[in-house]
């Protein structure tokens, strides 16, 4: 920790009336602080580590006292920051949250930024970047799953991985630097023949692995799902089903849905964003264009989407259009209103039906449903086992790192093979190993560092 630190604190917990709610100090005024704002209840003059301490926190400028708390002083360098952390654990309110944060400001501490806790983690070398990242991860998982692979994380298990790699292209530079070294030593014809083997074996096929992980992040992030159809083909009913509350408005009125209405849903264990999006058809309104136009946007960006039919009507043009424009994308063809006399011609209609599965449904009953459910998941997955078995996530910033990573090495092969100068291959090794660094937070800079942390909820 450098002597001049400032020290911060924020309110850790989320503001609201609750049983308790925590603020959170890290730096070097810490000792200071507890002596001036609190009085434990049996007297001591020093505080041990790690303990907790009951005791009353005064205002020092007025004398009054604000709350009993639960007090714990944290002396560096075990703690979440590698400062000195106190943690008072205080009722929980927004005026008595606020009033604790005042005074220990008033005590020489600056609020702090979002992250800023964990961004002193890294920055003092307690965890690297893929931990501080799989922190937001963990905090904002949206399955069971999710969470087990965030922890790993947060443990250092891909950061191990990385560092694995990164001796490994350590290694096989070395040897290309004494290739360059001792030319006349025959090392160069041994690299030659050596050399691009290793960095295919050890480098490019493990990061071929991580990239193809990166689709584990399904369980960390959720998955984009567009509800999108005709209008009145039944997406709110469908939405209101899967959910199993009366979410959105449903009514038999064409274009009752304008807004995007998105909930978070668990289907099958995966985590899904749900969207019930405007019906498309004609527009008569600007209201309604522009919820047309959103549904369209949000077409685009789909991981999934439910494509709802209302089978007790013949194939509009409009049906059409949406299942055409999901092609390329995970869809799945929902059949509703199963419970109406059928007016589908099927057969007429045979090469578009053929371009994704269908399930056949009724929303207003409720038939059809779990295997809607299991057809969502076998889609979403493809039928792909190893995304559960995968032990990293990498996230798209990882990826992008990994994907750049990649290429640098596998130029350094062809070069290899193609006697291109070992001066050209060690610096595609070079860049190889810098595009690993950025993962890890070697060689990020400020401006990543600053955005990755800016993702922070205060008081973490
Ligand atoms: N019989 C029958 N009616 C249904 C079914 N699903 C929905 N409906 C009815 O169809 C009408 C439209 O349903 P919504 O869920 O509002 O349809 P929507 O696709 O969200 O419509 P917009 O928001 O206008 O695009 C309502 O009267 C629903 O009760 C179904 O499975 N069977
Ligand atoms: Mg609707």
């Amino acid at each position: 920790m450098s002597p001049d630190q400032d020290t911060i604190a924020a309110i850790a917990t989320p503001i609201g009336q609750a049983g308790i709610g925590i603020i959170r100090i890290s730096g070097p005024l810490c000792p200071e602080i507890v002596r001036k704002i609190f009085r434990p209840k049996n007297p001591t003059t020093t505080f041990k580590s790690h303990r907790l301490y009951l005791g009353q926190l005064y205002d020092p400028s007025s004398g009054n006292p604000i709350d009993e708390v639960l007090l714990s002083f944290m002396r560096r360098p075990h703690t979440y920051t590698r400062e000195d952390v106190v943690e008072i654990n205080s009722h929980s309110g927004y005026a008595l949250l606020s009033k604790i944060l005042e005074t220990v400001l008033d005590q020489g501490v600056r609020l702090a930024r979002p992250g800023e806790f964990t961004l002193r983690a890294f920055l003092n070398g307690r965890i690297d970047l893929t931990q501080a990242e799989a922190v937001i991860d963990l905090i904002n998982s949206q399955s069971e799953r999710g969470i087990y692979l965030s922890s790993q994380q947060v443990q250092g298990s891909f950061r191990a991985d990385i560092e694995r790699l990164r001796q490994a292209a350590i290694g096989i530079l070395a040897h290309a630097e004494v290739a360059i070294d001792f030319p006349e030593e025959e090392t160069d014809t041994v690299f030659r023949k050596e050399g691009a083997t290793a960095i295919e074996k050890e480098l490019i096929a493990p990061i071929e692995g991580f990239i193809e992980a990166h689709k584990s992040r399904i369980w960390v992030d959720g998955i984009n799902t567009v509800i999108a159809g005709r209008v009145n083909a039944g997406k709110s009913s469908l939405l209101n089903r899967l959910l199993n509350e009366q979410r959105a408005i449903v009514t038999p009125i064409p274009g009752t849905t304008r807004d995007i209405i998105e909930s978070t849903i668990n289907i099958e264990g995966i985590p899904l964003r749900l969207m019930d999006t405007a019906g498309i058809r004609k527009v008569k309104n600007e209201v309604e264009r522009l919820g047309v136009d959103l549904t369209k946007r949000k077409l685009t960006e789909a991981d999934f989407v439910l494509i709802v039919i209302d089978q007790s009507r013949p194939l509009g043009r409009d049906d059409r259009d949406i299942i055409l424009q999901s092609q390329g994308k995970r869809a799945l063809i929902v059949m509703n209103k199963i419970d109406l006399p059928p007016r589908i011609d099927h057969e007429a209609n045979a090469e578009t039906f053929s371009l994704f599965p269908s399930v056949r449904i009724s929303a207003l009953t409720g038939q059809g449903l779990d295997t809607l459910k299991k057809a969502m998941k076998d889609c979403i997955l493809g039928g792909r086992s190893d995304v559960t078995s995968s032990h990293a996530a990498p996230n798209l910033r990882h990826r992008r790192a990994l994907s750049d990573a990649l290429q640098f090495f596998k130029d350094a092969v062809s070069e290899t093979r193609e006697e291109a100068p070992m001066e050209i291959v060690a610096l595609e090794l070079k860049s190889g190993l810098d595009a690993l660094g950025e993962i890890t937070g070697e060689t990020t800079s400020e401006d990543i560092l600053n955005s990755i942390f800016s993702q922070f909820c205060l008081g973490k």
